[in-house]
């Protein structure tokens, strides 16, 4: 039977890159796609899939000439007519085009409406419309390849296993509750479902774990450089982002304002901050920079302490002192995300092997080079260590609105356990578990409040 697709009102956008390239696409959606995909081609009909070789016309004229190709409902992305008119890739001549697919009746799409519409009309599900804006705004291959994955649904078919393993559960339950005597079996303590249950969150724990590693995937890590003026923290900048992009100097005080650079860490993208040395200090513009990296310091996910192996102050002293500036106590939490770089160990015969103690917590300085570039490898397996990034080979992209969903699920499906083994109460387990469902539904987009939806789609480009 075929899909019967309700059509909204036609859109179009530029769906191609803006500027200069060999071609460059409309792509038209809704009731009247086709229409004004014949009108602009000239044609008297389009054939489903073919391409067309046309000259569009404008009012005054041929506009430009390319290919026209129809996809018919519901056999198109976004499940309505589309029409994708290809000219050439020129600002002006797209947007002569544009104008003219106004001019006939279309409006401008609005950013992710052709892919809110496939979402509408089932094509897609909501993790593989997310997939696509990743996929499009990857910048490393590891994100791209796993964005891909994700679209090809194989995050999506993750979620829908589990959800229909509920499903049965689900039934299993609320069979044992409506018919409590049937049979010699108690179905609330045979096992069976206990069993299942376990099984259950053996599952999402899996998916869980391959979902932050999607997160940290494509989100990356906040990444941020402390020490004492000259210990070479824009100097390790320098190194880890292969360029020399901040101002290195022998004058203490070099770095005033923060600087954020993206890398790429073999797949995994910091986000690295450098920062001013902290300092006494009576310049008026120092102060405020140090101000500036205290602030950072309290947003990273983890903070380098970079420390001069030459210099005389303490190592522990000046991390001492770090964490007691802070007057709101957070010494635990920075402890958490705290390594200790010492540098410049060029400048010595032997590299030492010091560590220490602060409160509780065993401190174990990486040593390193900027100038040389010794023990930065060392120094990168450690940051990914410390951020638990351990991609797996067939990772997927994940955000953190999943994350939160799954955690919600394994809370729910571990009440259900509890309500289970604990207190042999049927109903609460059945309640359970439908709630784990409805977090999981959330994730495809089975269950979904509007709001979100608006504030997934609007995230993506135009076009798409
Ligand atoms: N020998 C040696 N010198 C280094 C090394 N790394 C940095 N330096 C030198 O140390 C000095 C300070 O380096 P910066 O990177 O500017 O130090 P910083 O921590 O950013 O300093 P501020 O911006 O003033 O806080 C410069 O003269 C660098 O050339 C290293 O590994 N070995
Ligand atoms: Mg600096």
């Amino acid at each position: 039977m075929t899909q019967v697709v309700v059509q909204q009102p036609t859109i179009a956008a530029i769906a191609t890159p803006i500027g200069q390239g060999g071609v460059g696409v409309i792509r038209l959606s809704g009731k009247n796609a086709y229409k004004i995909g014949c009108q602009i081609s000239q044609k008297n009909t389009l054939i489903p899939r073919h391409a067309h070789f046309a000259k569009f016309l404008g009012e005054s004229g041929v506009i430009d000439e390319g290919v026209v190709i129809y996809f018919k409902a519901p056999h198109s992305f976004t499940g309505e007519d589309v029409v994708e008119i290809q000219g050439h890739g020129g600002v002006v001549l797209q947007n002569m085009l544009l104008s003219r697919c106004f001019e006939l009746g279309a409006r401008q799409a609005t950013a992710g409406e052709f892919s809110m519409r496939a979402f509408e009309n089932g094509k897609i599900d909501l993790v593989q419309a997310e997939a696509i804006a990743d996929a499009i705004s990857a910048t490393s291959m590891a994100q791209a390849t796993s964005a891909i994955r994700s679209l090809s649904g194989n995050f999506s078919n993750k979620i829908n296993g589990l959800l229909e393993k509920l499903t049965n559960i689900r039934l299993y339950v609320e069979a044992s509750i409506d018919f409590p005597d049937e049979g010699d079996v108690d179905f609330l303590s045979d096992g069976v479902i206990e069993s299942k249950i376990n099984e259950i969150l053996g599952q999402l724990d899996d998916i869980l774990a391959t979902a932050e590693q999607g997160q940290l995937l494509r989100d990356g890590v906040h990444v941020v450089l402390a020490g004492r003026p000259n210990a070479g923290k824009s100097s390790l900048l320098n190194r880890l982002a292969g360029v020399e992009r901040a101002i290195v100097t022998d004058v203490a005080g070099t770095t005033r304002d923060i600087l954020e650079e993206r890398i790429n860490l073999g797949g995994l993208v910091i986000h690295l901050t450098d920062t001013a040395g902290l300092r006494q200090t009576d310049d008026k513009v120092e102060q405020l920079g140090i101000h500036r990296a205290k602030d950072a310091i309290h947003r990273a996910d983890v903070l380098l302490v970079v420390h001069d192996v030459a210099t005389k102050v303490d190592l522990k002293v000046f991390v001492e002192e770090l964490l007691g500036s802070d007057e709101t106590d957070r010494t635990d939490e920075i402890l958490q995300k705290l390594l200790v770089v010492i540098n410049k160990v060029d400048l010595l015969n032997d590299v030492p092997h010091e560590t220490f103690y602060i409160k509780d917590q065993l401190i174990v300085p990486t040593y390193v080079s900027c100038e040389t570039g010794w023990g930065i490898d060392e120094l990168i397996d450690r940051l990914k260590d410390k951020v638990g990034f351990h991609p797996p080979e067939n990772g997927l992209i994940a955000r953190t609105r999943h994350i939160d969903a799954l955690k919600r699920a394994k809370k729910h499906t571990l009440d259900a356990k509890e309500q289970l083994t604990v207190f042999f109460a049927g109903e609460l387990v059945a309640e359970s578990l439908r709630l784990s469902q409805q977090a999981l539904g959330e994730i495809t987009g089975r269950v979904t409040a509007d709001e979100l939806l608006g504030k997934i789609f609007s995230s993506f480009c135009i076009g798409k």
